[in-house]
């Protein structure tokens, strides 16, 4: 069983790489971004109290993610593991999902760290603004997100970096360039 964690600041390819994973290794992708935006879409009480805290830049609740990955993990397990995108984004979470593993019998065993620079993060959004007309990705919000991640999240490079589950991979290059950097990594893990 192969539990991974793709994490990194906005824009470093988290989403893209998942794609690529889930099918190489048959796991369970759990996105807190794509549940929030399939909320967003649904226009549900949390999708609407979620758009306005998105379009900031800001994160949501840990309660409300909290909760979205309780509700998936009880799903249960038809695949070989999971993979976590853009979850945990603060100590909280990680602290959340290490409890609800253990209650399901699960550990953690890679953290995958996309690096990426700022002005390349920058970029890729803003085309993907372009592209997809995702409300959050304009300049205003990103520059918010990556400060958020700054911020808010990088402290959880710590908390796994403690465990020796923190792995940093090169997140620039050619899609496949770094699905491979990715592949090489998970192989030198038990699972
Ligand atoms: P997310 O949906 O997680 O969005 P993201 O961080 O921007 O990354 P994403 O995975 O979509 O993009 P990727 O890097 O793959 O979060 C959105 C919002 O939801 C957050 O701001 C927050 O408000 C909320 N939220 C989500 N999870 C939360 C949590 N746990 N707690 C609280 N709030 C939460 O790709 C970006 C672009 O780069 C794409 O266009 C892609 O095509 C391109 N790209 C990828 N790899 C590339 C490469 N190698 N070269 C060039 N371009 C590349």
């Amino acid at each position: 069983m192969l539990n991974l964690i793709l994490f990194g600041p906005p824009g470093s390819g988290k989403g893209t790489q998942a794609e690529k994973l889930i099918d190489k290794y048959n796991l369970k992708h759990i996105s807190t971004g794509d549940l929030l935006r399939a909320e967003v879409a649904a226009q549900t009480e949390l999708g609407v109290k979620a758009k306005a805290i998105m379009d900031k830049g800001e994160l949501v609740s840990d309660e409300i993610v909290i909760g979205m990955i309780e509700n998936k993990l009880k799903e249960g397990k038809l695949e070989e593991g999971y993979i976590f995108d853009g979850f945990p984004r603060t100590v909280d979470q990680a602290r959340a999902l290490r409890n609800l593993l253990t209650d399901h019998g699960m550990e953690i065993n890679l953290v995958v760290a996309l690096q990426v620079d700022k002005e390349e993060l920058i970029k890729r959004l803003l085309k993907r603004g372009e592209e997809s007309g995702r409300t959050d990705d304009n300049l205003e919000t990103i520059t918010n997100r990556i400060n958020v991640y700054e911020n808010q999240t990088k402290p959880v490079t710590r908390y796994y970096g403690k465990r020796k589950l923190y792995q940093p991979i090169d997140g620039v290059g050619t899609i496949e360039e770094i699905f491979l950097r990715i592949l090489a990594e998970i192989e030198k893990v038990e699972h």
